[in-house]
């Protein structure tokens, strides 16, 4: 019997803290820039929501940046996403060298979250990772 209690107010706790409606799963469009400082690029993020499409004007979250083929040889500092309205952030991020780039965005608002995003980011331009390995280079090509 008292089992049988304990899962009802189990049951009763977990409906407490689920919110009014489920968060919904985010969908975030990156873009980022080249800034004329070395190793320093904008990143434009657009948050909606992945099912309804409708913009997420209210987050806040920081951008990390690692690289996956490196895993603990960088330390960026994460940076603040700034809103500048209609689902739209900015952060300008300092990376340590070029190549591919793993971009985290760790949300406080509205609810806990990580949505994570791989880039490839050279002098000139970044683009969206085809997924393959790239060559991880600290070392200087020999011609
Ligand atoms: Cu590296």
């Amino acid at each position: 019997m008292s089992s049988l209690r304990i899962s009802v107010l189990a049951a009763s706790l977990f409906l407490i803290l689920i919110p009014a409606h489920a968060a919904e799963k985010k969908s975030a469009m990156i873009e980022c820039t080249p800034t004329d400082e070395k190793l320093v690029f904008d990143c434009m993020v657009m948050l909606t929501g992945k099912k309804s499409g409708e913009v997420i004007a209210d987050a806040e979250f920081t951008v990390a940046a690692d690289m996956p083929s490196m895993p603990m040889a960088h330390n960026v500092e994460p940076v603040s996403a700034h809103s500048v309205g209609n689902g739209m952030y900015h952060a300008r991020i300092t990376l340590e060298m070029h190549g591919e780039w793993v971009l985290k965005l760790e949300f406080t608002k509205p609810e806990r979250d990580l949505v994570v995003s791989k880039l490839v980011f050279s002098k000139a331009s970044v683009s969206p990772s085809d997924g393959h390995d790239h060559k991880h280079e600290h070392k200087k090509n020999k011609d």
